[in-house]
């Protein structure tokens, strides 16, 4: 392995190696490079702030995903020569089975887990990690056959080798764009998920991921709206002229999930994995918590968790699901987006809105631009979210949280909102 770290990133025992982030990522690279035999520091700037200083003389940075390249600092020490490595690029350097990787703005965690599954019910030795559960160096297996791995475009704007034997971009809306420039950068830094010549699975109904094509490499299309390798006819998942499965087995809400579904067909596809038995993993796929998750009944009403709506391009998937109109809890930390994006399909779709979080003001301009008026809410907690719910919500109605922003302004994470939801749920009075 040294070898191949040498000859690849020019890392020998010489070298002055900096982990930046104590984090899960920046622990598994130590232990990485301490099972190599390889020197290194880590840093962590919620112990000591970062200075020039603590980047002088480094030969490489092993950036965790959260460390934003642009920090001056690091932005200085990568100017003045210090070479950029990632977590990710030790791992496909090291692996000598097929790594499959998925990115995409939304269904990341969806399509890897279906995809974990899939290889599963095929017989497969699987690793499946990445920017979901474990860090890709945890999952270094010598007995793995076959490794799945989320990608955020953190890991992949930090990374410049994958070589996967297949990889995915599911789709790109705005997202994380205070941190990515614009779209396009944030397109770009999705792509690198491409980079070797493995099969390259793309959404049809994306233009922008469809941009992506690459004539001279094996491609595999899937939509749920018109004719692709993997597409959506007669209510059948279709693979050419076979049938996968009937729309009917798959256990997931939205049409979202008949896409990821496709993808992951499209990805086993590309494997070579039995794609019958890869049907009968997928009828037994249980649905991700905080992802379109009922989570009560309580007093008539449909609760519905979509936490881990984080983004627009999720929160307007979550709400097209719907035929009937809804009462939508959304707001929190806007990371830049424009909710101008959302308003229209909150017209079309909300019939009411409950607001939370830092952002809440932005999603209610934009609503009050809309030609017809959607009532608005504003709750400062969950209890108070569900109490006004409560009050709004008639029989049989649905309050679906899917908040279109980060929680990290009021909340640990998007679990901790989701279950905060829950929780305040479960505690109104009957
Ligand atoms: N840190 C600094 N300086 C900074 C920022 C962070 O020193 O400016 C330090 C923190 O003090 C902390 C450490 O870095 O000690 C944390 O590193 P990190 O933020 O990179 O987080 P990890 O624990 O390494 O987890 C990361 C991913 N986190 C992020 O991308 C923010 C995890 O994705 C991922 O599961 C894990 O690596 C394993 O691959 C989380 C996530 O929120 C779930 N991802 C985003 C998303 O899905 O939208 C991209
Ligand atoms: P990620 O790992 O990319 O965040 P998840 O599978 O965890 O993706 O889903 C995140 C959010 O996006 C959830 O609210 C889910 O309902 C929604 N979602 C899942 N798949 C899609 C898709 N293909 N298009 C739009 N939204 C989606």
């Amino acid at each position: 392995m040294q070898n191949i770290l040498e000859e690849k990133f020019d890392l020998t025992p010489d070298a002055k190696i900096i982990v930046v982030g104590e984090g899960i990522t920046g622990t598994s690279v130590a232990n990485f490079l301490q099972s190599q035999n390889l020197p290194f520091s880590t840093v962590d700037s919620r112990k000591a702030a970062f200075t020039f200083e603590t980047f002088k003389g480094a030969s490489h940075l092993i950036i965790s995903p959260g460390v934003a390249l642009s920090e001056p600092t690091i932005a200085a020490a990568l100017n003045s020569g210090a070479k950029l490595v990632s977590d990710i690029d030790l791992f496909a350097a090291v692996v000598n089975v097929p790594i499959v990787g998925i990115t995409g703005a939304n269904g990341k965690s969806t399509v890897t887990t279906m995809l974990g599954d899939m290889s599963r019910a095929c017989g497969k030795n699987v690793g499946v990690g990445g920017n979901l559960g474990k860090p890709a160096l945890d999952l270094l297996d010598p007995k793995a056959d076959l490794y799945v791995l989320e990608l955020s475009s953190f890991q992949l704007e930090r990374s410049h080798v994958l070589n996967a034997a297949t990889a995915t971009v599911l789709n790109i809306s705005a997202d994380h764009l205070d941190r990515h420039d614009d779209l396009e950068n944030y397109a770009q830094a999705k792509q690198v998920i491409f980079s070797g010549d493995g099969v390259m699975v793309l959404n049809a109904d994306d233009e922008m991921v469809f941009a992506m094509r690459d004539e001279s490499r094996k491609t595999f299309t899937f939509s749920v709206k018109q004719n692709a390798d993997f597409y959506l006819a007669n209510q059948n998942l279709m693979h050419g002229e076979n049938v996968l499965m009937p729309l009917a087995d798959l256990p997931l809400e939205g049409k979202h999930n008949v896409a990821n579904a496709l993808a992951a067909f499209a990805l086993s596809s590309a494997i070579g994995l039995d794609l019958k038995l890869c049907a009968n993993a997928l009828r037994n796929f249980k649905s991700l918590h905080h992802r379109m998750e009922k989570v009560s009944t309580k007093n008539g009403i449909n609760w519905v968790n979509d936490s881990k709506a984080t983004n627009i391009g999720a929160c307007i998937a979550a709400l097209e699901g719907y035929d009937e109109k809804v009462i939508l809890v959304a707001g929190g930390e806007g990371k830049g987006q424009d909710m101008n994006e959302l308003a229209p399909v909150i017209q079309a779709k909300a019939k009411a809105v409950i607001l939370i979080g830092k952002d809440a003001p932005q999603i209610e301009t934009a609503i009050n631009q809309l030609p017809e008026i959607v009532p608005t809410y504003h709750a400062q907690d969950m209890q108070e979210v569900a109490a006004i719910a409560s009050h709004v919500a008639k029989l049989g109605d649905t309050v679906l949280l899917s908040p279109a922003c980060a929680s990290l302004d009021q909340y640990k994470n998007y679990q901790d909102r989701g279950n905060q939801f829950a929780a305040a749920i479960e505690a109104l009075p009957a």
